[in-house]
């Protein structure tokens, strides 16, 4: 692929802007992992450094597919995905660096963190598949209150090759989630090459297993990234069940910083190197006039800037003290927090032994959700007005329950509506 090759037949799809954002947040993404390494040599990194040197297009070009009330949970090459979602850079460093007013208050040194209320971010709890069952979950979560959401998660090629990732896919293809997994093939798992841990050409194939629809994408081409991420994130909405989407790229730096990474083949690493994302977009951009040097200093400025105050804040920001160590560590009960479920529907309707009743959302696919309308769908999990169909189920399982209430106040048209959805059920 040749730099002008990049985005060549996709420039009808994005407005200039949208192309100087996907430049921008990969120049970001670069400069605030730049930066980290700086502090790393300075020893201010209190966990391991991990790089997604070369595979910024993957993160940068996938998240920017998302709408702002979807889900996504990131993995330690993700950090282009916060940054796109809207995480500000001083909490990725405060968070390395273990500082107070990091998300977690210190307690982590790496990037396990999430904004579960606000940018809709679950925090990694592992590297190799388990978030994939946890956002399937949070897709169907989303169908289940009638929001038009998606889920997205990332895994390797290795971590493609657990257990967890084959349940997890498996279980999201049955519910037809609408969840999308991009597969960064980056070639190397810790220094074992894919070649020698997956039997396919194509780890996109793994989809079949599943009965479920996959794209194959040069993850160096941010605006290929992006246009297929959006195809699978608008067919995920729509209802089409989850989507699997191969990333080709390649690991440039080790496993972590403490990984010289000798065992890569020379050849291998300058065959990539050549094919820097960056790089490439820029010499795109700049053949298609979308990018002179003028609006490359303002961005160049702009980084510049943002991050110098980002890594004041968080170099300036203190260490937790000491007597905290021991708080916070296990949750104790409601002196830690109250973790209470919204039910939105009868308890009993979902509780065994009942757990196996028809379900009532209007859902052709899962697009129009119970309660959405079929317009935008809340963003928060809680505030989802109630439904506008009941099934006799419903009826006779919670006579007096407040849902049924609001449910007899909703118009006609809604009643129609949710008449004719339970006929097509049966
Ligand atoms: C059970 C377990 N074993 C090992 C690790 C350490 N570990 C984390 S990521 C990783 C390699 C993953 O390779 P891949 O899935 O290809 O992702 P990449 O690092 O290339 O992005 C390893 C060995 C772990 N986190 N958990
Ligand atoms: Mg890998």
């Amino acid at each position: 692929m040749s730099g002008a090759a990049i985005g060549a037949s996709m420039k009808k799809d994005l407005t200039r802007q949208q192309y100087l954002d996907l430049y921008y947040y990969m120049r970001l993404n670069r400069a605030v992992e730049d930066t980290m390494v700086k502090l790393f040599r300075q020893n201010k990194i209190v966990g391991g450094l991990y790089s997604s040197l070369g595979q910024e297009g993957i993160s940068v070009g996938s998240a920017y597919a998302l709408e702002k009330k979807d889900w996504l949970a990131p993995m330690i090459r993700n950090i282009g995905a916060l940054l796109v979602k809207g995480v500000p850079p001083r909490d990725i460093f405060m968070q390395h660096m273990a500082k107070y007013d990091s998300p977690t208050k210190g307690k982590d040194g790496t990037s396990h963190f999430g904004d579960l209320d606000n940018l809709h971010i679950v925090s990694p709890i592992s590297m190799l598949g388990d978030l994939i069952p946890v956002m399937a979950g949070v897709a169907i979560a989303g169908r289940y209150l009638g929001q038009k959401i998606v889920a997205m998660t990332w895994i390797g090629d290795g971590g493609s090759s657990t257990g967890v990732f084959h349940e997890g896919l498996n279980f999201a293809a049955t519910q037809k989630a609408p969840f999308v997994l991009i597969l960064e093939n980056n070639l190397w798992a810790y220094s074992t090459p894919v070649r020698r841990q997956v039997p396919l050409e194509n780890l996109a194939d793994r989809a079949k297993a599943y009965g479920i629809a996959s794209y194959i994408v040069d993850g160096n081409d941010v605006v290929a990234m992006y246009k297929t991420a959006k195809e699978a994130v608008d067919r995920a909405r729509a209802g089409e069940g989850p989507i699997l989407i191969e990333a080709k790229s390649f690991r440039r730096m080790g496993h972590a910083q403490h990984d010289p990474a000798e065992y890569v083949p020379k050849e291998m690493r300058a065959h990539w190197e050549a094919r820097d994302p960056i790089l490439l977009y820029e010499k795109y951009l700049t053949s298609e006039k979308l990018l002179d040097a003028k609006s490359k200093k303002e961005i160049d400025d702009k980084i510049e800037a943002l991050l110098q105050k980002e890594r004041d804040f968080a170099e300036n920001s203190p260490m937790p003290p000491a007597e905290f160590a021991a708080e916070g560590v296990y949750c104790t009960g409601d002196d830690c927090h109250k973790v209470q479920p919204k039910w939105e529907r009868d308890k009993r309707e979902v509780m065994p032994p009942k757990s196996s009743v028809p379900a009532v959302w209007t859902v052709e696919g899962f697009g129009a959700g119970k309660g959405s309308s079929g317009g935008i769908a809340p963003i928060h999990f809680g505030d989802t007005p109630a439904a506008t169909e009941k099934n006799e189920n419903e009826e006779r399982l919670a006579p007096k329950s407040p849902t049924k209430t609001i449910a007899k106040k909703k118009s006609a048209k809604a009643a129609t509506v949710g008449a004719g959805s339970r006929k097509a059920r049966r």
